[in-house]
């Protein structure tokens, strides 16, 4: 029972392409663990509502435009504006669900050509995820999904890209499960995932993200 515990909060990310339903699991573990009297919160980054976020907002609706490197530091800076917050959250026992996280930071922007060990620089230091759920999806499979909603990187080539830097991303973190699997079949992988993981975690200690 995943709501028996007395340790620490565990630290668990969904990552994968758009349109790979990220967002719509993300919702589905988090009101599965808040049934089994869980402390859980969900999460996703980017975080548009703060300043440093609606700069983020504007520049994926391409009303802005920013270099490559300028809108990179400032998704790891919205991330960083929250590492206190999470930490203490965790600490406290809280397990967090996130949409996206420093592995979207580096995938896309190296999807872009940049140097891939320049990308994850600005990210060391942050929390080290207990747990990585990679939701794949064929970039083609991805975009049949009622279509991509027009943001600046929801396009089938750049997609493919960002799959191929994932793909070099992946550490003993990770697990990887189908996503074109129904939604009800990676539900229920998601939840024995993540409730091994609270469980597991409890006792560890926190860890920053090496890379
Ligand atoms: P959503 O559609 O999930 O709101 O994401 N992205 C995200 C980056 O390029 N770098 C990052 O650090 C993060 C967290 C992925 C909006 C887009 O922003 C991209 C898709
Ligand atoms: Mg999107």
């Amino acid at each position: 029972n995943a709501g028996s515990k007395s340790g620490r909060g565990a630290l668990i990310v969904l990552e994968g392409l758009d349109r790979s339903g990220k967002s719509s699991q993300c919702a589905r573990l988090l009101s599965y663990m808040e049934g089994q009297g869980c402390r859980a919160e969900g999460w996703r980054f980017p975080d548009r509502g703060t300043s440093v976020g609606q700069m983020i907002s504007a520049y994926l609706a391409n009303e802005s435009q920013l270099d490559d490197r300028t809108v990179h530091l400032l998704f790891s800076a919205n991330r960083w504006e929250k590492r206190a917050l999470m930490e203490s959250k965790l600490l406290g026992g809280t397990t967090r669900i996130v949409d996206r996280y420093s592995y979207s930071g580096v995938a896309f922007s190296a999807a872009k050509g940049l140097d891939i060990e320049w990308c994850k620089a600005p990210d060391v230091g942050f929390i080290a995820p207990d747990l990585v759920i990679y939701l794949d999806v064929q970039p083609e499979k991805a975009a049949e999904r009622g279509g991509y909603g027009g943001e600046r990187y929801e396009k089938i080539e750049f997609q493919k890209r960002v799959a191929d830097r994932y793909h070099s991303l992946r550490d003993s973190t990770w697990k990887i499960v189908d996503g074109s699997l129904s939604m009800e079949t990676v539900e229920e992988q998601l939840r024995e995932l993540a409730t091994n993981c609270i469980q597991e975690s409890q006792e560890k200690p926190l860890t920053n993200l090496a890379w």
